[in-house]
């Protein structure tokens, strides 16, 4: 299998030159402005943070208003992140600390799971339940029997926690549900991933191939600033997408695809760009291996063969893949982020990543450039148990090319019946509404109701703690430590985030929760500091900086140790791949015996008088986790369901009018869902934005809001190679009135 040496360039401890960040910008609509805000918090108190809205984790400062109450956070000017600007939602999170339907104490079931019946209770309690528990797992079934579920900030705590208990199985639902197809592609092709944030050289580049990537209404900060960059100084967009996104608006391009068909418009592109000798002969040859391979693959591939497939006809194929021969080497396919679609995910990303090679992007200014990232001592504590067995002796033979553990696959271990090499008995969840962020919620719950423990820490009383045995409520990110940023960039940095005022009601932060339960399990000693303030001076300290220095500019850049952002001219490389080049032709993926080049697998179709339900993101929101915060619900307050003019005409359905969706298997949303009648959406689909539709009425501004796509997607086409779920096989139909039977249901 691949080779994981890193490739990354890690600057080693020791204190670097503070770069000065420039904090030159445009203005952008949506975005908030610096100076504004601070002519306005004169002799107002100021602390540093990076946000937790999304993954991007741009860094920023929070102000306090006169009576010390917190009253807004805007960007930090030297973060590479977001160059001094927040988001609408970065802007809007000052709403989380605020809502007041936040979790407030422990809470313990007493009655029937799902019921929702809780009981509060102390820390000590709620705790002492959960190591009581866990101990008994851990005698009756070994310790590997436990799993976590985790996203967001407080992941690695409770990573540590579970790894010291005696279990590996630690899964992210950004992997299997979001990038792990593309991790995986760019690994088999290059050695190396993609990274978060991308290291998309968008600023430089020339021209910016989208397919599916809606940036615009996905707000990932510094690519929206790049893009909007790139557009002004005369870069050419071209966007794939069955829906005119945001992105689309601002193309050169809208190749409107019939969805599900991207490998064959891949693979034409691959073919055009060969045939035309359009690829970079000199970086191909010197670098990549496979190429008569890939050649010989891909001779039938016409544009003609792809316009029977794609609905994109030959001549824009052509040109489109002529746009990017001229730009080359500054052009970008960019590879995606949310790429689980149709379960041949990690080989359309292959094709994507293949395509980027022969246009020599790789490791070029306006291509793809070599981030650096700020190495951090970390703390010292005993050695992890080794585990009897990990996640995937439970499918033994599945999902090989998985780096990391699938969060499906530690679902499907929960249910006896599926007979898995071994069965998980407790879950702990972190920061991840598991219930609304995994398809088939049927298969979710069942594996919910098998549990002797499940555990659920958030902020908020989502659909997942309404499963829970025990809810522990966290903090926000505005009232705690956490570990520092050290996200690879293109200069290797550091950002911190601290508490700008006290955990509200019973509150605390993941670190205090995590080392409280280690004690009470006897791993102490893998939590080494009682206060993470503590260690992250002492961390600090190691690399010639200090918490002090850091509570006074927040983000710390550093220079790169050598001029090498792009390779250098005819620069000699050894990739970390098995055989040191880019692979055309994946050697890993050929011996763990899956297809060494992209094919195209034709996907079902909607049955007559259903609609591909498709999904996206809307900037004002991220996923579920925004969806009753009083700032962004303000700015938007439910979803709609995108509907072709011709298709509503056929079924009679109006503008506005509220409508109730049923999928292939019979699932009726449970909420209704507005109308909008639309050009911007093909006839063969529906579009809605994922993360509305909640059911737990605890979220009283949410509650009933629009619907939830989640719940609609019940099909699944997993990725064989490693686990992802795709979500968009699933066909849906309209239902404009209820019969009270089914609204009952
Ligand atoms: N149907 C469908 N499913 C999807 C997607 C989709 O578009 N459609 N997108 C997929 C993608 S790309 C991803 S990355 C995943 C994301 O999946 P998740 O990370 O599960 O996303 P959220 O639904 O926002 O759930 C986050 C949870 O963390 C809680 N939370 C927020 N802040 C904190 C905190 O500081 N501490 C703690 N402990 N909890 C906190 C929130 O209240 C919420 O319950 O979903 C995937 N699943
Ligand atoms: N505002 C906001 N921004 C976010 C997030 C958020 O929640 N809110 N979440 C962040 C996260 S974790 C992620 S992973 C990213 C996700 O953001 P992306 O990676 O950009 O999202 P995707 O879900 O891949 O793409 C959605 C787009 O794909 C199109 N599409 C649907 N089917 C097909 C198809 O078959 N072919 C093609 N070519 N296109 C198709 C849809 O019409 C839509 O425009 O967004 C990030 N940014
Ligand atoms: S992109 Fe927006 S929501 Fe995401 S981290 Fe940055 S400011 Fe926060
Ligand atoms: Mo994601």
């Amino acid at each position: 299998m691949t080779n994981r040496r890193q490739f990354i360039k890690i600057t080693a401890f020791g204190a670097g030159a503070l770069a000065i960040g420039s904090g030159a910008y445009k203005a952008m609509a949506g975005f908030s402005s610096t100076t504004e805000a601070a002519k306005l918090t004169v002799n107002l108190t100021r602390t540093p943070t990076y946000c937790e809205v999304c993954f991007w984790k741009c860094a920023g400062w929070v102000y306090k208003n006169d009576e010390g109450k917190i009253w807004k956070i805007i960007g930090n000017d030297d973060d590479q992140h977001c160059n001094g600007r927040f988001c609408p939602r970065g802007t809007g999170g000052v709403g989380m600390y605020f809502d007041e339907d936040r979790l407030k104490t422990p809470l313990i079931r007493t009655s029937e799971r799902g019921k929702q019946i809780f009981k509060q209770a102390s820390w000590d309690e709620a705790l002492t339940y959960i190591a009581t528990k866990m101990k008994d797992i851990a005698s009756k079934h070994g310790p590997e029997s436990m799993a976590l579920f985790t996203h967001g900030s407080g992941s690695s705590y409770f990573s540590t926690l579970l790894k010291a208990y005696g279990s590996a199985n630690v899964a992210e639902p950004s992997y299997a549900q979001c990038r792990g197809p593309r991790d995986e592609a760019f690994m088999a092709t290059f050695g190396e991933e993609a990274y978060s944030p991308e290291i998309t050289d968008i600023r430089d580049t020339k021209c910016l191939v989208l397919i599916g990537s809606h940036i615009g209404e996905n707000m990932h900060n510094g690519q929206v600033q790049e893009m909007s960059d790139a557009i002004d100084k005369g870069a050419t967009i071209i966007t794939v997408d069955p829906r005119f996104s945001t992105a689309a608006g601002k193309s050169k391009y809208w190749l409107p695809i019939k969805p599900s068909t991207d490998i064959a418009l891949l693979l034409a592109w691959i073919h055009e760009i060969i045939n035309q000798e359009y690829y970079d002969k000199k970086y191909v040859e010197k670098y990549c291996s496979g190429f008569d391979q890939l050649k010989e693959h891909v001779k039938d591939y016409t544009p003609e063969w792809a316009y029977g497939i794609t609905t994109i006809a030959p001549d824009q194929i052509r040109k489109t893949a002529k746009e990017m021969a001229n730009a080359a080497p500054a052009v970008i396919v960019h590879p995606g982020r949310h790429v689980t679609w149709y379960g041949d995910d990690t080989q359309r990303i292959r094709a994507v990543a293949i395509l980027n090679a022969l246009l020599g992007s790789w490791g070029r200014r306006g291509g793809f450039y070599r981030p650096s990232k700020q190495a951090v001592p970390s703390s010292e504590h005993p050695e992890f148990p080794t585990p009897a067995k990990t996640w995937s002796d439970a499918f033994p033979g599945k999902y090989s090319v998985a780096s990391t553990p699938v969060s499906n696959a530690l679902i499907d271990a929960s249910i006896p019946e599926n007979n898995p090499g071994f069965a998980i008995k407790g879950w702990i969840v972190n920061g991840t509404n598991l219930v609304n962020t995994i398809p088939n919620q049927a298969n979710t719950l069942k594996a919910i109701q098998n549990l002797d423990l499940m555990v659920a820490i958030d902020t908020m009383p989502m659909e997942i703690t309404g499963w829970a045995d025990v809810i522990l409520p966290e903090c926000t990110y505005l009232e705690r430590y956490d570990n520092l940023r050290v996200s690879p960039h293109r200069k290797p940095a550091i950002a911190l985030r601290m508490p700008a005022t006290e955990p509200l009601n019973e509150t605390k932060p993941g670190y205090w929760i995590a080392r409280e339960l280690s004690k009470k399990l006897g791993l102490e000693a893998f939590f080494p500091f009682e206060k993470q303030e503590d260690f992250l001076d002492w961390q600090l300290k190691k690399i010639g900086s200090s918490l002090e220095e850091m509570i006074r500019i927040g983000v710390k850049t550093f220079e790169r140790e050598a001029d090498d952002l792009y390779f250098a001219n005819d620069e000699a490389i050894e990739f970390p791949t098995d055989s040191g080049k880019i692979e055309l032709y994946s050697l890993a993926f050929e011996q763990a015996g899956f297809d060494p080049m992209p094919k195209y697998i034709a996907h079902e179709e909607p049955p007559a008088g259903f609609y591909r339900l498709i999904y996206g993101r809307a900037p004002m929101h991220t996923f579920s986790r925004t969806a009753n915060n009083p700032n962004l619900t303000d700015l938007m307050d439910e979803n709609t369901v995108w509907i072709n003019p011709k298709v509503a005409k056929e079924w009679g359905i109006v503008n506005d009018q509220y409508i109730w969706l049923k999928n292939q298997d019979e699932i009726i949303s449970e909420f209704s869902i507005k109308v909008r009648i639309t050009e911007r959406i093909r006839w063969d689909s529906i579009y809605m934005v994922h993360g509305f539709g909640h059911a737990q009425k605890q979220m009283k501004r949410c509650f009933g809001r629009g619907a939830s796509d989640t719940q609609l997607i019940t099909k699944v086409l997993t990725d064989p190679l490693m686990g992802g779920t795709g979500m968009r096989g699933n066909f849906v139909t309209f239902i404009t009135e209820k019969t009270e039977q089914e609204v009952a249901s």
